[in-house]
């Protein structure tokens, strides 16, 4: 049943919430997203990867479900959904639905039941367990939840504690319950009948507990005991019924076991996102950028070399992440030279690609001050961090790790132009608005040829004309232990792809191989009006990036 369209595929993903406003709520909707569809489609993406929009009371931006199959109402309705995906096909675009299934709400019917007691239809849905101690009101093991403080939560009502990797209002879902199973299948079936073309696994390494839940060491939950069984089981069910795309959100997996689920015999996942490459340095490493950019390809590369059975998923950003620049290439002076430089080097990797929002604009980390931070887990460190008796001395250095970090970086809402609020609403944003959206914005770089939306149009454009090779052509690292440029060719039979990216803001040679200084060397893309001269060491200018097509 699988087409495997999603090999040729850049997606794109958005947050709706952040995206575009169209009735003046402050606070992004599908209509808005609608509206740009022309703009995405001119971008040149094959699919959007749209973050959750499902019922929720946004305790985690709707990373909390209390309905699957009922929009958001601040998002729009189903009609408006329906509009959306219609529009989207028309236009060429597949669309990729966000899957939070490692847990509800803990406002979903089902926990809502399930809490009432140990005798009712729901009550195994989630991970409930006694207590331990005395009194029975120590949790059952030392896990600790994403956003702060103990993963267990105790229930007066059920006189049992619930487990919750994330916040207390996400309760786990009991994958063990094979009516849960079902369930989750259904609700897959439900969107795959309504046209989606796959999902996005949220934390869907997280889905399988080990058995005996007290004193079990903290990562066991990372890929579970009975993890395939239910994955391949839930393939049978649905995923594999359809032409989808399945991309799991892999935190705590590492090479070897990415490759073992990615492998297209196994019927599991198609691909999945790994964490190495943003894993956080620590605040006061964050400026060595020459020692970051070697551990940086260190890792791009080697993922590049999963086997052939399985398929890499690429990229740099993502709503949880902070902007890739300033963390990965200069701001400044060189911003623009970086976006494009960054932008080279991902794109042509082999791999599904994956753009985020605002990316594709060079869109930066934001001035926040301590109030402005409206993510779950920025507030709750600062809340903890206010009530420690220390706060003083502690405060400035979490200010400094947020200023860096957080995941509200990326959630600031789309910068469409230099008129109120960007653009992106006629009432108060949800969020702050970057306040360098005069500068940063769509329409400046629409206007102007040679912009960074202009750069990765083009970009899109090499990469779909050179997709075969992209696709399935060797990959070759290129003087791999330089501290300044990202290099690397691509091979198919007779055909080169050369991409030369520096992302230091200083003058830089790269060594090349002989085989790469041919008569037959076409410039295909590049961010700067002199294109380098290609000799045995090769001088790029800050942050210049070159892509050369080279026939043998
Ligand atoms: O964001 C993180 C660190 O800053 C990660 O630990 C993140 O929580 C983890 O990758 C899981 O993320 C996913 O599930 C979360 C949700 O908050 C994230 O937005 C989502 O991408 C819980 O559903
Ligand atoms: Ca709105």
């Amino acid at each position: 049943m699988k087409s495997r369209w999603y090999k040729n595929a850049v997606i794109y993903q958005i947050y709706p919430r952040s995206f575009c406003d169209s009735n003046g709520d402050g606070i992004g909707d599908l209509n808005g997203i609608t509206s740009k569809i022309p703009y995405l489609k001119e971008l040149g993406v094959n699919a959007v990867w749209l973050s959750p929009c499902y019922a929720s009371p946004n305790d985690d931006n709707g990373y909390d479900i209390s309905d699957y199959r009922a929009i958001m109402p601040e998002f729009g309705t189903m009609e408006d959904w329906e509009r959306m995906i219609t529009a989207l096909h028309a236009n060429g675009i597949r669309l990729i639905m966000d899957l939070v299934v490692n847990h509800t709400s803990d406002e979903h019917r089902w926990f809502q039941e399930s809490k009432k007691g140990r005798e009712n239809p729901y009550s195994d849905y989630y991970i409930w367990r006694d207590g331990t101690g005395p009194d029975g009101r120590t949790p059952p093991n030392n896990w600790r939840a994403c956003f702060g403080g103990s993963a267990w939560e105790y229930c007066e009502e059920r006189g049992q504690f619930y487990l919750h990797l994330f916040s207390k209002k996400q309760p786990d879902l009991n994958w063990d319950n094979p009516q849960v199973r079902q369930e989750v299948a259904n609700i897959c079936n439900f969107w795959l009948e309504k046209g989606v073309d796959g999902f996005r696994c949220d934390v869907i390494t997280y889905i399988s507990k080990p058995e005996n839940l007290y004193g079990a060491p903290s990562s066991s939950f990372v890929v579970g005991p009975n993890w395939k069984k239910y994955i391949r089981e839930l393939a049978e069910a649905s995923w594999d019924r359809y032409d989808t795309l399945i991309v799991g959100e892999a935190t705590g997996i590492d090479f070897d076991r990415a490759a073992e689920i990615t492998d297209e015999r196994e019927h599991l996942l198609d691909t999945l996102f790994h964490f190495e490459h943003v894993a956080q340095l620590p605040v006061c490493s964050y400026n060595q950028r020459s020692t970051n950019l070697r551990r940086f390809k260190r890792i791009l590369f080697r993922w590049q070399t999963l086997p052939r059975a399985s398929w890499p998923a690429v990229y740099y950003e993502n709503h949880d992440q902070p902007r890739s620049i300033p963390r990965f290439a200069p701001s400044g002076a060189f911003r623009e030279r970086s976006a494009k430089s960054l932008a080279a080097s991902l794109l042509f990797q082999r791999g599904t690609a994956f753009i985020y929002q605002g990316q594709e604009l060079g869109m930066t980390n934001a001035p926040f001050r301590e109030e402005d931070y409206r993510d779950i887990q920025a507030v709750n460190q600062i809340k903890a961090a206010r009530s420690r008796p220390f706060a003083r001395i502690e405060m400035p250095f979490l200010l400094r790790y947020l200023s860096h970090y957080s995941r509200d970086h990326a959630r600031t809402p789309m910068q469409w132009n230099d008129g109120p609020n960007a653009g992106f609403t006629t009432g108060k944003p949800w969020l702050m608005i970057n306040p360098n959206y005069p500068q940063i914005n769509a329409a400046e770089q629409e206007n102007r040829a040679d912009s960074i939306l202009h750069f990765y149009r083009q970009a899109l454009g090499v990469r779909s004309d050179w997709i075969d090779l992209i696709r399935d052509g060797s990959f070759v690292p290129v003087d791999p232990k330089n501290k300044n440029i990202l290099a690397y060719a691509r091979r198919q039979g007779r055909r080169t792809l050369l991409v030369l990216c520096s992302l230091s803001p200083k003058k830089s040679s790269v060594r090349l191989p002989a085989e790469y200084l041919k008569e037959n060397c076409k410039l295909l893309l590049g961010n700067m009006e002199q294109a380098p001269v290609l000799r045995e060491k090769t001088l790029l200018q800050p942050c210049q990036c070159a892509v050369f097509g080279i026939e043998d």
